[in-house]
């Protein structure tokens, strides 16, 4: 048994929540998936039965503080490269360029940015605290919505996410994906019966309050991020209210932040070539080409047609749009 694992069960049976949280189960609906197997449907969204313990416990006990920073997508849109980036920004006094040491070298950034549907959240001794999560807009703890905490959305387009999801659960040789094709999983994905899907509500109920409530929400692409990531990381920058200062832009700290961020770099590391996380994942599954448009050499053109079109309908009477 895994450590988290341990720590997983002492805190349900410690806690009582694991009754409470299978009597919840056996009233939702569920759905046969890709991933588990099944899923269920919570507050309009769907998750396996693990992922779906983490939001419940959030909901009751995870506390955001005024200064915290969470950083929210959907799974396989850019966390990984969003929690590097945001970790790397908000301690770039401690750890200054030239970056001989920086925790980044030597650790994972699954593993230096709490994941809140991870049972693990704790007051972290610095301040701001970054926390990560995919938990849709209505379903995050009240105390995030209450607080003056801030929330980073990252978003990317419907068919490379659903690709990089296929990859990475093919990579991970999940032993429930046995027997899944790529045309169930892709009904699935459409379907909205995915991993925290459907994978547009999610995004455009993000972007919405991004609109409204622009100083609580910033929304970012990470196509966007990929083609221009020093100006991206400027404007998040902004966003946290931890602007880049002109001395600090001529002497390169942004520069570096990027090229220490970038999928080149953090991929060759040992600690992201050979390292687990405490769920016992590869770490190198979080990594792989990172491509705009790169669904082309994965998705037959039905397929592709298949995405489009849900996207087209979830986008009716919307003028938000994906980046592709
Ligand atoms: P997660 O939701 O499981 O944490 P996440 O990091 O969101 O996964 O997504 C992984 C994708 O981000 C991969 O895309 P691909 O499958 O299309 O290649 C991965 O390559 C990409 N990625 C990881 N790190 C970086 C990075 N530093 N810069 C750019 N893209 C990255």
């Amino acid at each position: 048994m895994t450590k988290s694992e341990t720590t997983l069960s002492k805190l349900l049976v410690e806690s009582e929540f694991c009754q409470e949280c299978k009597e919840l189960l056996s009233s939702l609906p569920r759905d046969r998936s890709f991933y588990a197997e099944y899923l269920y449907q919570y507050q309009g969204f769907w998750y396996p039965p693990n992922l779906l313990e983490g939001v419940l416990y959030s909901q009751k006990h995870f506390q955001a503080r005024d200064s915290d920073i969470i950083l929210v997508s959907s799974p396989k849109s850019g966390t990984t490269w969003l929690k590097s980036l945001v970790f790397a920004l908000i301690h770039r006094q401690e750890f200054q360029t030239p970056l001989e040491s920086h925790p980044l070298l030597d650790n994972n950034p699954h593993t230096l940015v709490t994941f809140i549907e991870g049972f693990q959240f704790h007051t972290q001794d610095t301040s701001p605290s970054i926390y990560s999560t995919h938990i849709p807009l209505g379903s995050l703890p009240e105390s995030v919505k209450d607080s003056s905490c801030k929330v980073v959305y990252c978003c990317r387009n419907p068919k490379d996410a659903f690709v990089s999801l296929w990859h990475f659960v093919k990579r991970l040789t999940l032993k429930e994906m046995v027997g899944c094709t790529m045309e169930e999983m892709v009904s699935g994905f459409c379907k909205g019966s995915s991993v925290y899907g459907p994978f547009w509500d999610h995004a455009l109920e993000y972007w919405k309050e991004s609109r409204e409530n622009p100083k609580k929400v910033m929304f970012v692409m990470y196509e966007e991020m990929r083609e221009q990531p020093q100006n991206s990381l400027m404007r998040i920058a902004e966003f946290l209210g931890c602007s880049f200062t002109e001395e600090e832009i001529e002497n390169g700290v942004l520069e570096d932040i990027v090229k220490l961020c970038s999928l080149e770099n953090l991929s060759k590391l040992e600690v992201n070539e050979k390292g687990k996380l405490l769920n016992g994942m590869e770490t190198k599954a979080f990594f792989r080409k990172g491509e705009i448009g790169g669904w082309r050499d994965t998705l037959t053109p039905s397929l592709a047609e298949e995405i489009d079109k849900t996207t087209e309908q979830k986008l009716i009477g919307s003028d938000f749009r994906f980046f592709c």
